[in-house]
């Protein structure tokens, strides 16, 4: 659930960056990113809730705010969902060994989410390598990344 959280803010920060670069619409992409993994933490809260677990808030770490280039931040989102992913797994693993039934069924939701996590972060990545991450081709993707919205995904 930390993790969950700590992505938010990971993004948060990514769309700071953005704004910052007058690229409003590739920080909506964060922001909407951002909003998805809200979504992903608050999914495992009422999770835990549900198992009769006691919900108990940690710290959440300072994100990354050093960033060189356009398209380093995308190199590090991607990253990220890759280290998420296999945070998910090593969970999963534990809940097979365990023979926990309802964590298991409860975490295949983020073992197939991951999968898309990790290629529309590979495939943002890729579009900003196209265009070297400048020059007109960075306006086109900051119009294409505005129109992205929060859709709650299916439970
Ligand atoms: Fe929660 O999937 Fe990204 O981090």
């Amino acid at each position: 659930m930390n993790n969950e959280f700590f992505s938010e803010y990971e993004y948060l920060s990514m769309a700071a960056y953005f704004h910052a670069e007058n690229l409003d619409g590739i920080a909506n992409y964060f922001h909407v990113q951002a909003q998805e993994e809200h979504f992903h933490a608050m999914k495992i809260f009422h999770f835990i809730l549900d198992k009769g677990g006691k919900v108990e808030l940690q710290q959440i770490a300072k994100p990354d705010v050093m960033f060189k280039s356009n398209i380093e931040v995308f190199e590090k989102a991607l990253a990220h969902e890759q280290r998420v992913t296999k945070s998910i797994n090593d969970l999963m693993d534990e809940a097979i060994k365990n023979n926990d039934h309802a964590v298991n069924s409860f975490l295949k939701w983020y073992v197939d989410e991951q999968v898309e996590e990790e290629s529309s972060a590979s495939k943002a990545l890729g579009k900003m390598q196209i265009i070297g991450g400048k020059g007109e081709g960075l306006l086109f993707i900051d119009q294409e990344f505005a129109q992205r919205t929060f859709v709650p995904p299916a439970a």
